[in-house]
């Protein structure tokens, strides 16, 4: 049954407050002294455009299973609400935008004010909604976790130029594809955006598009006193011209207030007895009031709305709104960034009855007594049961895992290599197989999950049989879909993939249940999703992320499918350990390494041996190849294992006197072993370093370096340690199939100088040696930039001698 309405003269005085305390946070944020010269900002009329819905969902709507992502600039309205109910507090206020102050946008990982979802990049905190849905739909399927009497609605509130981001109709024909439930959209429909106000007739459009995709769309457009006065002799009229009425125009008056609705109304309407005398009977102040009651800025009609709703079919709520509702920005096309004057704060605060020295009071200004607000705060559901972060154990990881699917002198490929062993754990009936969830933008088979989802299969709330299977008509792939399945299957969207990997990444946290999701992609588009990569990392949600085939090395596959940039942003991206292994025995320690690292949430003190974080644990990237390779056949060697995490290992150490050594990242490893043995019977001593992750080495020596400068002069880096035994004449050559600069930093940890090898153009097709050859990563070239830079022992001697 729909719920009733708490206490509206209540939420009346809660909107209130909620809009003052927003308006002020930005107030004093911008009052404080500039610093360095920029502004500080903060969005007075994006947050007073959104205060009515969002007094209504937090004090009244709300469940605590349900989950927002909430517009990224009304960050100091939901602020204001949770210092009203006591989870924020007034320091961060004061010190909004300021350094640990509360966050410009809502943050997860930031504020302290339990934010479900982060947001800033507009379109994401709406995409992820969506996929966060589906992760709840599927825990429930796997019968994990009991969520009440009902699912938690994953709500988006969502400025209406948001809808201008593409990803959010990505989103829209997946869910619909997933069979979507439990999401709702609600669109702050103010018809203006950060430059100006929106084209006309675009309501149309939305409601168009939603309806398309199987949503339900409900239109919030006029409040309970337009209503009213609608059915008033002449009311008709006035709906009329309002319906008619350009959003410019509405704007326009909005800003400009009663006299001149007065002057325009009675202009275009006058002459109509019955409607001028409905005009006649307000004030120029009711007048404002009467065209200021859109949808979306009346608490009765939002609240009874939403407690309305009782299937779960997706919804999106159009709700007319104002831009600067309540405050003297209404409406003006350039509020934006706009902020009250000191004299239009003066007077608003005059409005709001705040007086001078108890603007933060919680209570000040409201009617009735603190004892009726305090009770009612005290009782609304949304809160009732606390902070609603939840935790999840630990999986184990089977030492199994680090097992490494290639026999000695095998010939096999990274990507092959994943696909086995993501198979021989998807054999098992371990814990972490049944935790783990794969996902892939229609590249399943191409990356190699084919095996693992075979065997563990694909997920739908609902059967549906392969018919192929069911036709006995041969094919490599069994695909059955159930409540069962392991596997989501998305369309191509890579932006999909990772606002997916992001909500399943967040399961432990936003449902208590741990879920160690893994993701593949063809590796040059993870370009195509990267915004959402790093919203997902900026989440700190815990996933991995596969890309394969990467580099020049998939050959024929063609020019546009080579990733040159991706080492660099694997490297570049906070929250994310990258690897790119060269053989199949270090793909599977990374693997059994990285089931554990995902879940990890410790206090981020240092690894005194590598000076990394590992404690906090993250998400991790692994670059793979199609390339096969010969294997080199290791035994196991925990000191090996070790030193493959750090992020390199010698495959041949160097002797005492070595005046050059080849680096290499990846599947070049046969051309940098091949070079270095070419070299060897000038150059005894050379050595080759193979490096799993420039990443992680890189991070552990910028990490030493700044433990050095804070007085700790012990502190050492793993590639300090390997690089500090070379020679100081030692030239070092690095080579990947990638950007050069991934690597060519190694000759600033000791001064080593050092020539890198690696792709900067891209586009040529051709076999894996043309292209080495035409990029200039090929044996030869290895070889004759090594011998360019030294002259062997010669040079050695010559070095001694200066
Ligand atoms: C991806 C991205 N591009 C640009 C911006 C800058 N930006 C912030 S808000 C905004 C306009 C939003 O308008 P709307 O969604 O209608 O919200 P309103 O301010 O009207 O409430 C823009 C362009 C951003 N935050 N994210
Ligand atoms: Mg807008």
């Amino acid at each position: 049954m729909a719920r009733a309405t708490r206490d509206l003269k209540i939420l009346r005085q809660l909107e209130k407050k909620s809009l003052w305390l927003a308006c002020w946070m930005i107030d004093q944020a911008n009052r404080r002294e500039k610093v360095d010269g920029v502004k500080v900002g903060g969005h007075q009329a994006s947050s007073a455009s959104m205060v009515s819905l969002m007094t209504a969902l937090y004090f009244d709507v709300l469940q605590p299973q349900d989950r927002v992502a909430v517009k990224p600039h009304a960050s100091p309205v939901f602020h204001a609400i949770q210092y009203l109910m006591g989870n924020q507090t007034l320091e961060k206020l004061e010190n909004f935008r300021g350094y640990h102050g509360a966050q410009s946008y809502p943050s997860r990982t930031k504020d302290v004010d339990d934010v479900d979802f982060s947001t800033g990049s507009v379109g994401l905190g709406v995409g992820i909604t969506p996929f966060a849905s589906l992760i709840q739909d599927y825990i429930v399927a796997k019968g994990w976790s009991a969520t009440g009497d009902r699912p938690g609605r994953m709500i988006a509130l969502v400025g209406d130029a948001e809808l201008d981001e593409g990803n959010v109709y990505e989103a829209l024909q997946e869910g619909w594809k997933q069979n979507l439930r439990n999401c709702w959209w609600i669109i702050d429909y103010n018809r203006q955006s950060l430059d100006g106000v929106v084209r006309e007739g675009l309501y149309d459009r939305i409601e168009t598009v939603f309806k398309a995709f199987g949503w339900d769309v409900v239109t919030l457009k006029y409040g309970a006193l337009q209503r009213a006065a609608f059915e008033e002799p002449g009311g008709e009229a006035l709906k009329e011209w309002i319906d008619t009425c350009s959003n410019q125009l509405y704007s326009a008056l909005l800003f400009q207030g009663g006299a001149a609705w007065r002057k325009r109304l009675l202009d275009d309407l006058g002459d109509q007895g019955k409607v001028s005398a409905l005009i006649d009977r307000r004030s120029d102040e009711e007048l404002s009031g009467l065209m200021n009651n859109l949808g979306g800025h009346c608490l009765e009609t939002l609240s009874e709305t939403f407690n309305g709703i009782e299937h779960d079919r997706p919804t999106a709520f159009i709700a007319y709104t104002v831009k600067g509702y309540g405050t003297p920005l209404a409406g003006h096309k350039d509020n934006h960034s706009g902020l009250m004057t000191s004299a239009q704060i003066l007077a608003f605060q005059e409005q709001m009855k705040v007086r001078p020295g108890h603007e933060w009071d919680r209570f000040e200004g409201l009617d009735g007594p603190a004892s009726e607000m305090q009770a009612f705060l005290d009782s609304v559901p949304f809160f009732a049961k606390g902070r609603r972060r939840h935790r999840a154990e630990r999986i184990e990881v089977p030492q199994t895992v680090a097992v490494s699917p290639a026999a000695v002198r095998d010939e096999i490929s990274t990507q092959a290599a994943f696909g086995r062993i993501l198979d021989a754990i998807g054999k098992s009936d371990s814990e972490l197989a049944a935790r783990i969830v794969t996902t892939s933008p229609d590249v399943t088979v191409s990356t190699n999950l084919g095996p693992w989802v075979n065997r563990r299969q694909l997920f739908a709330r609902r059967e549906l049989a392969d018919l192929f299977r069911d036709q006995r008509i041969p094919s490599a792939q069994k695909w059955d879909f159930s409540p069962k399945g392991q596997h989501i299957e998305l369309g191509i969207a890579e932006m999909n993939l990772f606002l997916l990997l992001g909500a399943a990444g967040l399961s432990h946290s936003l449902f208590g249940e741990r879920l160690l999701p893994i993701g593949t992609l063809y590796d040059p588009f993870v370009s195509r999703g990267l915004d959402a990569l790093n919203y997902a990392c900026y989440q700190d949600a815990r996933f991995m992320v596969v890309g394969t085939p990467s580099g020049v090395s998939l050959s024929s596959e063609g020019g546009a499918h080579q990733s040159i940039a991706q080492p660099l942003i694997g490297m570049s991206q906070d929250g994310l350990a990258s690897f790119e292994p060269a053989f199949a025995d270090e793909l599977a320690i990374i693997m059994g390494w990285a089931f554990d690292y995902l879940q990890r949430d410790g206090e981020g003190d240092p690894d005194e041996r590598t000076w990394l974080r590992d404690e906090t644990g993250g998400s991790v990237y692994l670059r793979l190849s199609t390339r096969q390779i010969e294997q080199p056949g290791r035994k196991p060697n925990p000191h090996f294992a070790q030193e493959v995490i750090d992020g390199a290992t010698w495959l041949k150490e160097p002797g005492a006197n070595a005046d050059l050594i080849i680096a290499y990242q990846g599947t070049v490893a046969t051309e940098a072993i091949a070079a270095a043995g070419m070299l060897a019977d000038r150059r005894r001593d050379i050595g080759v370093l193979s490096i799993t992750s420039a990443d992680r080495l890189n991070a552990g020596w910028q990490a030493a370096q700044r433990e050095r400068a804070r007085g700790n002069l012990h502190a050492l880096s793993h590639a300090e340690r390997l690089l500090g035994k070379l020679p100081r004449h030692c030239r070092i050559v690095t080579v990947i199939d990638g950007h050069p600069a991934t690597l060519s930093w190694l000759g600033g940890v000791m001064g080593h100088k050092t020539v890198s090898l690696g792709v900067e153009h891209f586009g040529q097709t051709g076999t894996v040696s043309d292209l080495y050859e035409h990029y200039g990563i090929d044996v030869t070239s290895i070889a004759e930039t090594a011998a360019s830079l030294t002259s062997g022992r010669e040079y050695a001697a010559t070095m001694k001698g200066l």
